[in-house]
């Protein structure tokens, strides 16, 4: 508890709910309200290194009423881990569940875990959720405990139509032709904006989980029709033919985990490879749309004030950097993610931070802004509070991402550092080296940077609660 922060925060409510005409009640609390916007599998292109042509207007204006960090990480690159991770506020290397299929919550290891919505609850916030949340069966009681409605998810489809598929329904690029109902983003954001239009006298907590531009990439019609497929640009200095050579064996395995769609789509083929930007761009747009049709609900609510919104992507993506698509590697293109934090009052809009930041770190950063108990567990991140108030405010800590047991990755912001279970390491350079092409490990030159990250790995690395690669 802050008191000087809670009675400014207290202040300026008052000043919001004059203008908006909320019930007088709810001026008894001054924590905000929090939309809690997820999305699937989305990279940087849409966001932070945006590609030339490239349309996503929702997002470019979260990013100017928002704090936006460039270096945010995913402390696991999938979806059912980084999310274990995101709503535990524990590392993989605590729990155990690094893969996809580990189906944690339903794990022994998480009795004594509260989730982040639980803690929602208990302090007395209304929890919406609709779509892709946690993307891992959650048993009865604890759906109960966390959310107040019953979440629909809806679902990755729909799929590719045949004549599109290149590796079977999952792979290949189809504009859809059906109506925007049979898209679970759709509904799901029709629901999430619903919700906005209601009267809330709790303070709430909205989760919206949008399933795109996770594959398969299949969007309504327009969002393809708004590139020329032939003028997409393949990832501007981002792909070397040889750049695999000075990667260790465990690094080309997690490159070839998904091998049969860069095999098939892949440089040998640049018109297949084209034609899965093609769907990837359009995805990502079809995101951006939900997305801006969220924030324009909030922003017309008597909400707009004292809501936060927090915007991230479960994990980046690969498509075609180190001969690969999909995610569930170590480099910086499947550790990197949007991340951004538009604050109540959207104090300082527009601004950047350089903090290595992780999902790690919003359970702690919710707990600190909206009063909520502590959990059960311990709290492996740390509240962003001192970077969302100054984005120039010294960040310590390092942006660590693991896969499986004892896979490690991690920045500091100028470096990343890779070490997998054989010991065998990578390390790159970003202010020479941007993309991660030429693996220092070995150069006495930077033998200080090496030691200086080696010391964030985890002394102790839960054991796998099973699951798949990929
Ligand atoms: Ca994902
Ligand atoms: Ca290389």
């Amino acid at each position: 508890m802050k008191p000087v922060i809670q009675s400014l925060a207290a202040g300026f409510l008052l000043g919001s709910l004059v203008s908006s005409g909320l019930p007088a009640r709810a001026a008894e609390t001054a924590r905000p309200n929090v939309v809690f916007l997820m999305v699937d599998d989305m990279n940087l292109f849409g966001f932070l290194d945006q590609q030339p042509g490239m349309i996503t207007p929702a997002m470019d204006r979260l990013r100017e009423n928002a704090v936006t960090f460039t270096q945010g990480i995913c402390n696991a690159p999938s979806c059912v881990p980084s999310r274990a991770s995101m709503f535990s506020g524990q590392y993989p290397f605590a729990t155990g569940a690094y893969l996809n299929g580990s189906d944690p919550w339903e794990k022994p290891v998480m009795d004594k875990v509260d989730s982040l919505p639980e803690q929602f609850k208990v302090a007395g916030y209304k929890v919406w959720a609709g779509g892709k949340v946690f993307h891992a069966r959650i048993g009865e009681r604890r759906r109960a405990a966390a959310f107040d409605n019953d979440p629909k998810a809806g679902g990755f489809g729909p799929f590719v139509y045949a004549e599109d598929q290149l590796v079977g329904k999952w792979w290949g690029s189809s504009a859809w032709d059906g109506p925007d109902s049979d898209f679970p983003d759709n509904v799901n954001t029709d629901d999430a904006v619903a919700f906005l239009d209601q009267e809330h006298e709790e303070p709430f907590l909205l989760m919206l989980g949008l399933w795109r531009p996770h594959t398969p990439f299949t969007a309504p019609r327009r969002f393809f029709e708004l590139y020329d497929k032939d003028e997409i640009p393949f990832p501007p200095g981002t792909w070397s033919a040889d750049d695999m050579e000075d990667v260790p064996a465990p690094g080309k395995h997690l490159s070839s985990v998904w091998g049969q769609r860069w095999q098939q789509t892949g440089a040998d083929d640049p018109e297949l490879w084209r034609q899965i930007l093609w769907g990837y761009y359009a995805c990502t747009t079809f995101a951006d749309y939900n997305i801006g049709r969220v924030l324009e609900a909030l922003e017309k609510s008597p909400y707009a004030d004292n809501t936060m919104v927090v915007f991230v992507s479960d994990n980046g993506y690969h498509v075609g950097e180190k001969d690969h698509f999909e995610k569930s590697t170590l480099w910086s293109t499947s550790a990197r993610i949007p991340f951004a934090v538009q604050l109540p009052g959207k104090r300082n809009a527009g601004r950047a931070s350089a903090a290595t930041v992780g999902l790690i770190d919003l359970f702690p950063t919710l707990m600190d802004y909206c009063e909520l108990p502590a959990p059960r567990q311990s709290i492996d991140g740390k509240s962003l509070r001192p970077v969302l108030e100054d984005p120039d405010a010294a960040w310590l800590r390092p942006g660590i991402t693991v896969y499986e047991e004892y896979m490690f990755s991690v920045t500091d912001g100028s470096y990343r550092y890779i070490r997998y279970a054989d010991g065998k390491e990578e390390l790159y350079e970003f202010a020479t080296d941007p993309f991660e092409f030429t693996n220092r490990a070995n150069d006495p030159v930077l033998d200080y940077v090496k030691a200086k990250l080696r010391r964030s790995m985890p002394e102790t690395w839960a054991p796998s609660l099973g699951g798949r690669e990929g």
